[in-house]
């Protein structure tokens, strides 16, 4: 291995910036990118690691993940810029033994840090392991316009916000069994978002964050990328077939709930009941 930028991981990493910038979720630096490192990745990429940097604390201790190493985007990076030069865009970081704190070990060159939602990025991975889902790897925050549009025109919450989008196609309710959680406005970067990720990931695997954008949590880059990507496809139905409806979204067809139970019965999906009363 000649360097980082070689391994699999990392390529994976650029590659989701890369598709992420091409479906126009990532204006100037918008949206960010974590990836928990298994064992034998960090054992490949520590040859290259520096001297660590400081411990920086997290706003909320991630015990679960004590002595990790995440590779995530830097703050401020525009994510178009990430396959171009990973480590002046990105970097790797180690969470402390108690799990309250990161240090830089690798890349962030010419003075970057990690991402301003790296604690949200912790607090997802820590909270989707805890809830038994022991391959959550990848924490993907995106600005994808169709989803933002959706939370300006009304407030939504998980129920209505799952069921509409469930019923506007039906790779929707399979993409995204757990359903979609739900949080008003809440400043970027806050300890306030953080712990809105926590709570939403100890239950599902996707955030809606008003006027903001989306969290997704998946077992590799594809499981998280096309999360989010099936979600803003079903919003993007929903608002067309809005607009061509004069604006109301009383639709006269949509998948029935009924139809809804069909395809997570047939698909053996581990659709959450809630979503599915009449
Ligand atoms: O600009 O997306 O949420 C980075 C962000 C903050
Ligand atoms: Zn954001």
């Amino acid at each position: 291995m000649g360097s980082v930028e070689q391994l699999a991981v990392v390529r994976g990493f650029a590659r989701v910036c890369q598709e992420g910038w091409g479906q126009g979720w990532h204006e100037r630096n918008g949206g960010n990118l974590t990836c928990l490192l298994t064992d034998e990745q960090v054992g490949e990429a520590r040859p290259f690691f520096r001297e660590p940097g400081e411990w920086a604390p997290l706003t909320e201790a991630v015990p679960r993940l004590a002595g990790r190493v995440l590779l995530t985007t830097a703050t401020g990076a525009h994510l178009r810029n990430v396959p171009g030069d990973v480590a002046g865009n990105a970097g790797m970081v180690e969470i402390a033994p108690d799990g309250a704190a990161w240090r830089m070990v690798w890349g962030f060159e010419g003075g970057g840090r990690p991402t301003s939602e790296i604690s949200a990025h912790a607090s997802c991975l820590a909270a989707r392991r805890d809830a038994g889902f022991a391959n959550a790897s990848v924490v993907y925050h995106a600005h994808p316009s169709n989803l933002i549009a959706m939370t300006l025109l009304r407030s939504w919450d998980d129920v209505s916000l799952t069921r509409m989008l469930w019923r506007s196609m039906a790779e929707c309710i399979i993409a995204a069994p757990y359903g979609v959680a739900v949080a008003g406005w809440i400043t970027p970067g806050s300890a306030e978002l953080a712990a809105a990720c926590r709570d939403a990931m100890a239950v599902g695997n996707a955030l809606v964050m008003a006027q903001h954008g989306v969290f997704c949590c998946g077992s590799d880059f594809d499981d998280a990328f096309s999360l989010l990507h099936t979600l803003d496809k079903a919003a993007g139905i929903y608002l067309s077939a809005r607009a061509a409806n004069g604006g109301s979204d009383e639709f006269a067809n949509g998948i029935s709930v009924s139809g809804l139970r069909d395809i997570a019965q047939r698909y053996d999906l581990p659709a959450n009941p809630k979503y599915l009363e009449e």
